[in-house]
């Protein structure tokens, strides 16, 4: 193959050169018109909701995207020079290749700030979504963390803000001053309730701000739920090369995912919306359902084989799930101790579900690496394991496998520490000090990270019955060596007599 930098770069110019099994937009680029301002550009928003709007644009132009990153301007940097083109691989198809157009502007909030107001404040805009991750909504618990460095500066500078909150904020403010309708906002973030925590979130910064832009808002803005699922694995250089050996054309930046992919939208937009249903979204009043079988079930084994996957030393999912012992462990934690501890919606069987996503994490085509999911621990064990456990034990459930995926996280954090290995988490330099305290007294090592409030909330972190599970499940992991993990899961899974 030619070298990577002689090919010439993906744009407007290269499109009609394309080969014919690679898909191209089917609309006319020039012809979009931005109705969409989309804060946190990363390959999971180009991957899933940019290709819903993508089949929409050639009967709907009027709901392109203008992409936001708020720090970042590597996005930008990259697919500008692009005209907002990039590639997308199906992975497991054979002709998966597809170039998505409906990215007609790319900004960066750092040192594009009033170009994003103006996107913002634009009457065309009637809608903007949000992928800024778990730790992007700048809560403590429930409620905004007013104690956010990111918060905090944006509450002294509500007219330079830093944080999503903010930008979101100040574009309404912008909206309501100038006499518009406001935008809706939609969450697509892997949080329960995701549109309601951010609702409070930027109900609770607009009263210090602004409280009749808060009155505002709270009449006049809608902050709809949604869930979001399709598996993403990170970027790779063999991607990178696969799509210059497929376009002959250098793409700086192209995404993968699987083929599956779903939406649930809550219906509640105040100021319309795409029409996403054409695009295979589903439009639901009650996405609860949804949302607390995805998150629980797929994103709480994600999580599982990331940590104790981790400690095994293996790489990815599909290959975690080839380990039976790891994989048999996950299979019982999602059919006995998950899915009987929630309430799930009635049209979902739940075994059906369960097949499905052990299919996909089996599925050899995808490489999505365990320590892509092991990233953000802090944020993600509330949200996918702690609530189970605690309504497992409302319901006289046991939680001892649920128990031992939470320990698996602190041994992670642990040897990591002892490693010198720094953890992408908004915690890490806590969890850094936590683990590298740690001796391996179990009493004395999970007192140590049940202090961290913010991970483990009262009265969960106060149970006895869950301080004694995860003291157990910590000491059966002893070191946390492969070793020791692998008695623990033949320990675990040996059939009881
Ligand atoms: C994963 C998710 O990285 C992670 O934490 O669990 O990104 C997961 O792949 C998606 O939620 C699937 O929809």
């Amino acid at each position: 193959m030619a070298e990577l930098c002689d090919l010439p770069r993906l744009s407007e110019q290269t499109l009609a050169d394309l080969p014919a099994t690679v898909a191209t937009p089917a609309y006319r680029l020039e012809d979009m018109r931005i109705g969409i301002v989309h804060i946190g550009v990363g390959a999971f928003h180009r991957a899933h909701q940019a290709v819903y709007i993508d089949d929409l644009l050639a009967a709907h132009p009027e709901w392109a995207i203008c992409g936001v990153s708020l720090h970042s301007t590597e996005v930008r940097d990259a697919l500008r020079p692009q005209q907002g083109l990039y590639t997308l691989q199906l992975l497991g198809e054979q002709s998966g290749l597809r170039v998505i157009g409906a990215m007609r502007e790319l900004l960066c909030a750092r040192d594009e700030s009033a170009a994003v107001l103006a996107r913002l404040a634009d009457p065309d805009v009637r809608l903007v979504t949000l992928t800024i991750t778990e730790k992007g909504y700048c809560l403590a618990g429930q409620d905004l963390d007013t104690a956010h460095p990111d918060i905090v500066h944006d509450l002294a500078h509500p007219e330079s803000p830093r944080s999503a909150i903010g930008y979101v904020t100040l574009g309404l403010r912008r909206r309501l001053q100038l006499g518009l309708a406001p935008y809706s906002v939609l969450s697509c973030d892997n949080l329960a309730d995701n549109g309601g925590r951010l609702r409070g979130a930027v109900l609770q910064y607009a009263r210090r701000i602004d409280p009749a832009l808060a009155n505002w808002i709270e009449a006049h803005v809608t902050f709809p739920c949604s869930m979001v699922d399709s598996i993403t694995p990170a970027t790779d250089d063999a991607l990178r090369e696969h799509v210059a050996n497929e376009l002959r054309c250098r793409d700086a930046w192209p995404v993968q995912r699987e083929t599956y992919a779903q939406w649930v939208i809550e219906d509640r937009f105040c100021n319309q919306r795409p029409p996403f249903q054409l695009a295979g979204a589903t439009l639901s009043d009650d996405i609860a359902g949804y949302d607390r079988a995805k998150l629980r079930l797929l994103n709480g084994a994600h999580s599982t084989l990331a940590y104790l996957g981790s400690l095994l030393n293996v790489e990815t999912v599909a290959d975690a799930m080839q380990e039976s012992l790891l994989a048999g462990f996950v299979e019982r934690l999602m059919r006995d101790a998950i899915a009987p501890a929630i309430p799930l919606p009635d049209h979902l069987d739940a075994p059906t579900y369960i097949d499905a996503i052990l299919a996909r994490f089996r599925n050899p085509a995808i490489r999505h690496r365990l320590a892509q999911i092991a990233w953000d621990g802090s944020q993600k064990l509330p949200v996918r394991l702690l609530s189970t456990i605690a309504e497992a034990l409302a319901a006289d459930k046991p939680i001892g496998d649920l128990c031992l995926a939470v320990a698996a996280w602190m041994q992670f954090v642990r040897r990591q520490a002892r490693n010198g290995v720094a953890l992408v988490d908004p915690l890490a330099d806590l969890l850094a000090t936590v683990g590298l305290a740690c001796t391996g007294d179990a009493v004395g090592d999970v007192n140590a990270f049940l202090q961290l409030d913010t991970v483990f909330a009262a009265p969960l972190s106060r149970d006895a019955r869950f301080i004694r599970a995860l003291q157990a499940a910590y000491a059966a992991l002893a070191d946390g060596t492969p070793a020791s993990v692998s008695r623990t899961l033949i320990a675990a899974m040996r059939p009881v007599t």
